[in-house]
């Protein structure tokens, strides 16, 4: 029996659905080490109705959470995570923040969705997202109950992972989008201001030739266990001018580079005044604090 090829679909814990050239077919993994995610492109064997995953070809991205006990991979070869949001019920904005640095470390693009606008607090929560907005990250807002059109044009070319807490409505946008699919949705617990963990397993849809959209069951929390400092600095795009401003100083042993030089470092000097980076340093500071203390953010910190 020769090897197929085929994309992971739908990952149910160990048992997947990998669409083939032939069609859809269930199947389980060979051996337990085998790591295989929703996304994943992978070998098989078919035997019968059903197969065996043997290979999981090399991963463009894989996004994934860990704290100090355990690593949860979530999906593989992702071009766009987007984090779905709505006032109703609260969201965590440090949850969110995380979702988007995970997917920088990835070099994955985020999008962030603020679903349910037909709620009259959309407006506060709006201004939640400032923070990231205000640095550049892509917004949309929509109601997945009336009308997704205003998401269309972002997810053409991408496969696009949405993620987020549990009630924000990630699977009412499946449904909108793909009128057949038929996802469970269910109502948030008003009294617990959260959702009810509705959706268990991760599944790909597609949207065209070209594009997909992955529903993803609900996070509580996003641990980063796995990015080291550094890694964590270059993800928080608030700090790509102290990159530009270190290279800066190594160019000014150059004089030719002296003007290149001094326009850099204002532009430095002004995103160290604007309250986006401070509030990035703050951040940073909290998830890796030894790190923080040893950096030339702290440094500049104390100085200012
Ligand atoms: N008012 C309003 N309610 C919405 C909207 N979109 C979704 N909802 C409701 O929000 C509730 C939760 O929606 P789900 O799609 O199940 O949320 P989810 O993010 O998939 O939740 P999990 O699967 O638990 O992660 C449902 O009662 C939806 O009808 C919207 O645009 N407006
Ligand atoms: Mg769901």
């Amino acid at each position: 029996m020769t090897l197929q090829t085929g994309r992971v679909i739908a990952a149910f814990s160990r048992r997947f659905i990998v669409e083939t050239p032939a069609g859809s077919l269930p199947c389980q993994v060979k051996g337990r080490h085998l790591q295989v995610v929703c996304g994943d492109r992978v070998e098989l064997r078919r035997d019968g109705d059903t197969g065996v995953i043997e290979v999981v070809l090399p991963r463009a991205s894989l996004l994934y959470r860990s704290d100090a006990f355990k690593s949860k991979a979530i999906a593989a070869n992702v071009t766009q995570l987007a984090v779905v949001v709505a006032a109703r019920p609260s969201f965590s904005m440090e949850l969110v923040q995380r979702c988007v640095l995970a997917a920088e470390d990835q070099g994955i693009a985020s999008l962030l969705i603020l679903n349910k606008a037909d709620l009259p607090e959309t407006p506060a929560a709006r201004e939640r997202l400032n923070l990231l907005t205000r640095i550049g990250y892509p917004l949309v807002m929509l109601s997945a109950l009336s009308d997704v059109t205003p998401l269309r044009p972002a997810l053409h070319g991408h496969t696009t992972l949405l993620i987020g807490q549990s009630g924000m409505g990630k699977s009412t946008l499946i449904n909108a989008l793909f009128p057949g699919a038929d996802v469970v949705t269910a109502e948030y617990s008003v009294a617990l201001d959260s959702g009810r963990h509705t959706t268990t397993h991760t599944r790909l849809h597609r949207l065209d030739a070209e594009s997909a959209v992955i529903d993803s069951p609900g996070l509580q929390e996003f641990a980063l266990q796995h990015l080291d400092a550094g890694a964590l600095a270059h993800a928080f795009v608030e700090f790509a001018l102290f990159w530009d401003s270190a290279v800066s100083a190594i160019a000014s042993t150059r004089p030719n580079r002296a003007a290149d030089c001094r326009k850099r470092s204002r532009r430095a000097k002004s995103i160290r005044r604007d309250s986006s980076c401070s509030r990035a340093c703050a951040d940073f500071s909290k998830m890796r604090p030894s790190a923080y203390k040893a950096s030339s953010f702290a440094r500049r910190g104390e100085q200012s």
